[in-house]
Order: structure tokens, then C-alpha cells, then sequence
């Protein structure tokens, strides 16, 4: 701190640093430097200020346009966007701190989550983003979240295990899964033409209980074979591990290397395709000039022999190794 700032300037800094509002912080760091005397000994002191105010102003302008953005406006991060919903109390938070390194909180009274929290899955060499949600009531459409549910990769439906089965999560499994809000995971052809696909799970949590048993059995029965049910521990961390399988099962997506031609294999960070992607799908991904004047790949892997020429319409597996040539 430089030596002789009149006293002035000490209250100007009270004021900036319990001042509340971006013009009232902005107001008493203009003041700062107005008295600040110009001499070597405060050059770094003002540089350090005149930083700070760009930046005070332009979160002012930043603030200041447009309408606030809503907190549930997500944006994708990582292979795959999963939410975590279901009715209050039944663990979707202590799921998420036992799939990723989030820290939410968690307590023994419902509504607890009151805003969303996110968290990243490591999976295989890959991660999926995992958000959890305030629980669900009421109508499905008139939650201030339904558009990220219509939106996200993939739904998880937390359940609690323990106790009678819940009538209203019963309920909520059947607005969810009719084909009204969303369509679940159906068999092949059972897709309504046009029906939004929801990839959903149920996660059955609380299977520690000692009456889990009952309401696993009620809740698969409720949804046949259309939902996979889980059943999981986010307390013991059982069924985790699971969860995750399952989870990267139903976003359908795959992997896929690439190598480049003449060079070993690759094995960094692969690429993130819908399953039934193709060579050409790959190289649209990679680089529109790629897809342009590409040619044909070679592959490692989907039990080919390596190296092998493919098409551009070759559909890839998970795992395999791509070598574009164009
Ligand atoms: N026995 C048992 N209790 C659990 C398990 N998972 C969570 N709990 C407890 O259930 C209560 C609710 O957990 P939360 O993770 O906060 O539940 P939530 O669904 O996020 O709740 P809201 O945010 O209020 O909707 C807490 O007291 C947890 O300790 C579990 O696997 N077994
Ligand atoms: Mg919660």
C-alpha cells in the first residue's frame, strides 16, 4: 500500500467496500481515484482501479440488457445433458453428489433444492452433465423448468423406495410416460409418429430400506417394460455404478477416435456421436470442410479387420477408430 493518501481516500474506500449496488461501487471507486495524488508511488494503485472500474461497467451494461435470463436456461456441457427430477424428498440431490463432485445440498425436509445444481459424471473417458432439479408437483407443464425436460438428453425420475409407493410419483410416472408431456423409452414401433423423445429412467433410490423391495416390485409393474427402473443407494452408493451404464446407454450416443493417417492410434478425447452415426456424420462433426471433401476412412475396431476402407455411409460403433482421408 503506498504511503501518504490523505484520509479522504481511506473513506471513499470504506464506502466502495460496503457499497451494495454496481453504480454505488462504481461511484466510490470514481472518488478513490479523484483524491488518489499522482505521484510513482500510486501508479500501481491507480492501474489496479482503472481495471476494476472497466470492469464494474461493463457488468453494468451487461446487466442492464435485455430481460434477465431464466435460471433454468442450461446450457449443455460435456456428451449429454441428464435431470434429475421427481417428487421432493427422495434423494435427487444425494444422487447427484454420488454421481460428480457437486456439493448440494441435501437435508431430511423436502424442498431443500430450490434452485438447480450441476454436476459432471465422469464416465468411461467421457463426461455427461448431470443437473438436479427443485422437486416436481403439480402439472408437468406448468413447472418452470418443463422446457429443459423437453429439451435435456435424457430425464432420470428419482423415486423413494422406502415406504408405501408413492401414489402422486405413480401419477407422475403416468403424466411423464403417456405420450402427453413426453414420450419414455418405448420398444421399437411403439413410438407415436411425431411424439417428442424423452430418453427416461427411473431410479428407485433408498433401496437400503428394509421395505425397498416392495415398492421396486410396484413401481416395474406400473411401467411394464417401458422405463428401466434402477434401483439404487445414494446413502451406501449401491446401484450407482449402474446408474451410470444406464444412463450412457439411454442418451444413445457413441464414441469415436480419429487417427491420423500414418500416425498410431490417438486414444484422447474421443468424439461424441448419436448412435447409427456415420464416417460422414464424424467428419460434419469435425469439420465442415471435412465432410466436404472427404473421400473415404479407414477403421479400427467394429470387429473389422484394422485399417480396413469404409464408406462414408459406414455406420460407427462405440470405440471405434476413424482415419478420414480427403
Ligand atoms: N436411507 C436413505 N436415505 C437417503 C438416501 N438418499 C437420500 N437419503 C435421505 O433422504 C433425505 C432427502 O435427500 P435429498 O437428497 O435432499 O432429497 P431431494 O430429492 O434432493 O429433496 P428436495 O430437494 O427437497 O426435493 C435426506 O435426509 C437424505 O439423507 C438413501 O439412499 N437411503
Ligand atoms: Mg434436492
Amino acid at each position: 500500500m503506498p504511503a501518504n493518501l490523505p484520509p479522504q481516500y481511506y473513506k471513499a474506500e470504506e464506502e466502495y467496500k460496503g457499497a451494495k449496488t454496481l453504480p454505488e461501487k462504481i461511484a466510490a471507486l470514481e472518488a478513490m481515484m479523484a483524491i488518489m495524488p499522482h505521484h510513482k508511488g500510486t501508479d500501481k494503485l491507480r492501474a489496479q482501479h482503472t481495471r476494476q472500474l472497466s470492469q464494474l461497467r461493463e457488468q453494468l451494461e451487461a446487466g442492464g440488457k435485455g430481460k434477465r435470463q431464466s435460471i433454468y436456461r442450461i446450457e449443455r456441457q460435456g456428451a449429454a445433458q441428464a435431470l434429475l427430477v421427481g417428487p421432493p424428498n427422495a434423494g435427487k440431490s444425494s444422487i447427484l453428489a454420488a454421481l460428480t463432485h457437486a456439493t448440494p445440498h441435501i437435508a431430511d425436509y423436502p424442498h431443500t433444492t430450490v434452485k438447480p445444481e450441476i454436476g459432471m459424471m465422469p464416465y468411461r473417458d467421457i463426461q455427461m452433465q448431470i443437473v438436479d432439479l427443485p422437486p416436481m408437483e403439480g402439472d408437468v407443464r406448468k413447472l418452470p423448468y418443463y422446457n429443459l425436460l423437453r429439451t435435456a438428453d435424457a430425464i432420470v425420475l428419482v423415486l423413494d423406495a422406502s415406504g408405501e409407493p408413492d401414489v402422486e410419483a405413480l401419477l407422475l410416472i403416468g403424466d411423464l410416460a403417456d405420450g402427453k408431456v413426453f414420450t419414455p423409452l418405448l420398444d421399437e414401433g411403439e413410438l407415436p409418429i411425431g411424439g417428442v423423445r424423452a430418453r427416461m429412467l427411473i431410479a428407485l433410490n433408498k433401496a437400503d430400506a428394509a421395505d425397498a423391495g416392495y415398492a421396486v416390485e410396484k413401481v416395474r409393474e406400473a411401467v411394464s417394460r417401458r422405463i428401466r427402473v434402477v434401483a439404487v443407494s445414494a446413502r451406501d452408493r449401491a446401484g450407482i455404478e449402474p446408474l451410470g451404464d444406464a444412463l450412457y446407454d439411454v442418451v444413445e450416443i457413441i464414441r469415436v477416435y480419429t487417427k491420423v493417417p500414418g500416425r498410431k492410434i490417438d486414444l484422447g478425447a474421443p468424439f461424441i456421436l448419436s448412435r447409427g452415426g456415420t464416417v460422414m456424420d464424424l467428419a460434419r462433426e469435425i469439420h465442415r470442410d471435412f465432410a466436404d471433401g472427404l473421400r473415404f476412412a479407414r477403421i479400427w475396431g467394429s470387429g473389422r479387420f484394422d485399417g480396413q476402407r469404409v464408406e462414408r455411409d459406414h455406420v460407427l460403433e462405440d470405440g471405434d477408430v476413424i482415419e478420414l482421408h480427403i
